[in-house]
């Protein structure tokens, strides 16, 4: 084991360091003990067993090829050790395949911070701790007994989705909707918005689908269904009202997709405007796929009073192109695992391409989802994508901010 760390060998250290270049192991550790970072340096993957043992490191730094072993290595061992700290990789080797290895370590359940390309600057580092870094957990155990002192509030607390019932919250009116903008994009006008649940907690604040979505087929998820499309219809009307006429569209499980009491709650609720664009209901491309013949029923059958349906997170799943065929959907959206990075990355910007040929051969608006950047913007228009969505056109907002954000933007004003 060879220890560059100046903490005596029988403490627990909050980093540990793995790399055969032991001036790369000494520029971390030092850079580390500046800001009162504990830190054990390694040079293979084969010692990192023992340095496992409790209380974890918060974050182990690992290089892609050590001398006897390798990176892929060390994540085996980290996974085997139930490792709940994060991995930050550090290597010289080109970005696709850190990238590669990141996907392998998230593959295992392992928390993988974004790859740190070598020759890279103390300042670098420093960011980790800094909060540059959303995933970086606390420490994974108990809190050393002789902590050093620490100069920065080096380790963020880690953030635990609060879990809130959703038959309560539904009793007890926390449930709300925020509105993302889509935008043409060659216009450059928005046109429509996807609405996200969201719960409105007395004491924990805005809380998204993570805290309140069943793991589970679950009952409440028809009854937030049958609140998601009403409030939508109610939501509508307000935008209309407004001089904000657009096509919203909200997300559904199939399981309340194909519950006839849907239907029912569509014919007698939805708005009577005769300028009312209609309604789309967006279905996960997995879900769709595996309910095939139920979901295209529930679709025919909704189309009746203007309820179209989006085929949601496309490119995740595995459709046969020939059962798309067959699909009565209007729109597909493009995953943002594609979109984002998609000017740079060129096998994203490839499968951009087939998504949006796709959605043109088969007549459906294609919706690009999880836009950044103003470079993937201009990528996707030129591929001739029709609409995009994102943090870069805004976040998911209250139907107040909704309004006053698209002064001037929206085509049509009643
Ligand atoms: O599953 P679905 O595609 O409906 O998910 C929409 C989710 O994506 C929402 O939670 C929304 O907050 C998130 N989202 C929307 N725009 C962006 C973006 O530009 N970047 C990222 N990372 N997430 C986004
Ligand atoms: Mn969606």
């Amino acid at each position: 084991m060879n220890s560059l760390a100046t903490v005596a060998a029988d403490s627990s250290y909050q980093c540990v360091v793995i790399d055969d270049d032991p001036d790369i192991c000494a520029l971390i550790s030092r850079v580390l003990s500046k800001i009162g970072v504990t830190s054990l340096g390694l040079s293979s993957a084969g010692a990192l067993a023992g340095a496992l043992k409790a209380p974890h490191p918060s974050i182990i730094f690992l290089d892609v090829t050590l001398e006897r072993s390798d990176a892929i290595d060390g994540i085996r061992i980290l996974r085997q050790g139930s490792f709940a700290g994060a991995v930050q990789l550090i290597s010289g080797k080109d970005p696709e395949l850190l990238n590669n290895i990141k996907a392998i370590g998230e593959r295992h359940g392992l928390k993988m911070l974004d790859p740190l390309q070598k020759p890279f600057r103390s300042e670098h580092l420093r960011r980790i701790f800094r909060g540059g870094n959303d995933n970086v957990p606390a420490p994974a155990a108990a809190p050393h007994e002789n902590p050093a002192p620490l100069a920065y509030p080096a380790l963020p607390a880690a953030d635990p989705v609060t879990r809130v019932d959703l038959t309560e919250a539904l009793e007890a009116h926390w449930l709300d909707m925020a509105y993302q903008p889509k935008v043409d994009l060659i216009r450059n006008r928005v046109v429509g918005a996807e609405g996200l649940a969201r719960i409105n907690h007395p004491v924990h604040g805005h809380l998204g689908p993570q805290s309140f979505l069943p793991g589970a087929p679950d009952a409440a998820l028809n009854r937030l269904s049958e609140f998601v499309i009403k409030k939508a219809f109610l939501d509508w009307d307000v935008m209309a009202g407004a001089g904000r006429n657009l096509h919203l569209a909200v997300n559904a499980p199939v399981q309340a997709l194909i519950d006839p009491g849907l239907v029912k709650l569509v014919r007698e609720h939805h708005p009577r405007n005769p300028n009312w664009p209609g309604l789309i209901i967006e279905v996960t491309e997995e879900e769709a796929v595996r309910e095939f013949d139920a979901v295209s029923e529930a679709a025919v059958q909704l189309r009746i009073y203007n309820v179209t349906l989006a085929i949601d997170d496309f490119g995740s799943g595995y459709s046969s192109f020939a059962r798309l065929k067959q699909f009565p959907f209007i729109e597909i959206k493009l995953d943002k695992s594609f979109v984002q990075n998609c000017a740079t990355e060129p096998m994203n910007l490839s499968i951009c391409q087939s998504i949006v040929d796709l959605a043109r051969a088969t007549g459906a608006t294609c919706v690009a989802e999880g836009i950044e950047s103003e470079s993937d913007r201009i990528a996707l228009t030129r591929l001739g994508c029709n609409l995009g969505q994102g943090y870069l056109f805004g976040r998911p907002m209250s139907v107040g901010k909704l309004i006053d954000r698209t002064a001037g933007q929206v085509e049509e004003p009643l």
